[in-house]
């Protein structure tokens, strides 16, 4: 089933400590529409982990697969075998790559997300010239949504108008200087939001700060 925006609020899981991971899970599974797991824990707990943490909420698996369309295949089936509802991959590699995920996450009724520009200054490398051409090769093979940052609000409208249909998660609030309201206001749909949570004294208060200026 597609992730639909409720408290509009993604946890960004990137601890490295699976007890810690699922004590976090636990409390605040209730309150976010998804968490996203990324390198950093799968690495250190494994994948099984995705299938823990599913038991609580959604779960994103930002594995920003960039491959040949067979390998980018082959991840996305591990991905959607343990668990994950969502898998994200980057647009770069080509329209073909990009399809073999989107196939991949039909045959198990899941979603796909496609990386257009990202919310470090880097992205201005690379990324932020092409991102409107990612945008429209995310619409046109299929996925059900895009990655736009919350850092550059003035370019997530832009990339907003562009996207049609197309769910847009923004990642960048709060430690990498972000606005949560912001980011809604410019067009997303839901905010991803790591350390200015996980890291806060309080997790949990931290997360319902969020969902209340999600609200607003
Ligand atoms: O453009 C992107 N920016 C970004 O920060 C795309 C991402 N997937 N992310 C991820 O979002 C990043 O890898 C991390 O997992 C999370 C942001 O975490 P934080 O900056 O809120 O701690």
């Amino acid at each position: 089933m597609a992730i639909t925006p409720k408290s509009r609020l993604i946890l960004a899981l990137d601890v490295t400590d699976r007890k810690e991971a699922l004590h976090i899970v636990l409390s605040l599974g209730d309150i976010v529409d998804a968490v996203k797991v990324n390198y950093p824990l799968v690495l250190s707990c494994g994948l099984g982990i995705i299938g823990e943490i599913k038991k609580h909420t959604n779960v994103i698996a930002d594995f920003k697969v960039a491959d040949i369309p067979n390998t980018s295949r082959l991840i996305c089936e591990e991905t959607f075998k343990a668990g994950a509802d969502a898998v994200i991959c980057q647009g770069f590699t080509g329209r073909d790559s990009v399809e073999a995920c989107v196939a991949v996450a039909r045959g198990y009724g899941k979603e796909v997300y496609v990386v257009t520009e990202m919310s470090h200054p880097g992205a201005l490398d690379f990324l932020q010239p092409h991102a409107m051409e990612l945008v429209d090769l995310a619409k046109s093979a299929g996925a059900s949504g895009i990655i736009a940052p919350a850092t550059r609000p003035e370019r997530l409208s832009l990339i907003r108008k562009r996207a049609g249909d197309l769910k847009i998660i923004s990642p960048g609030v709060g430690a990498q200087g972000g606005d949560a309201a912001a980011a809604v206001r410019a067009g997303a749909d839901f905010v991803i939001v790591g350390r200015s949570i996980y890291n806060a004294k309080d997790p949990y208060q931290a997360a319902i700060d969020f969902t209340e200026q999600l609200r607003r």
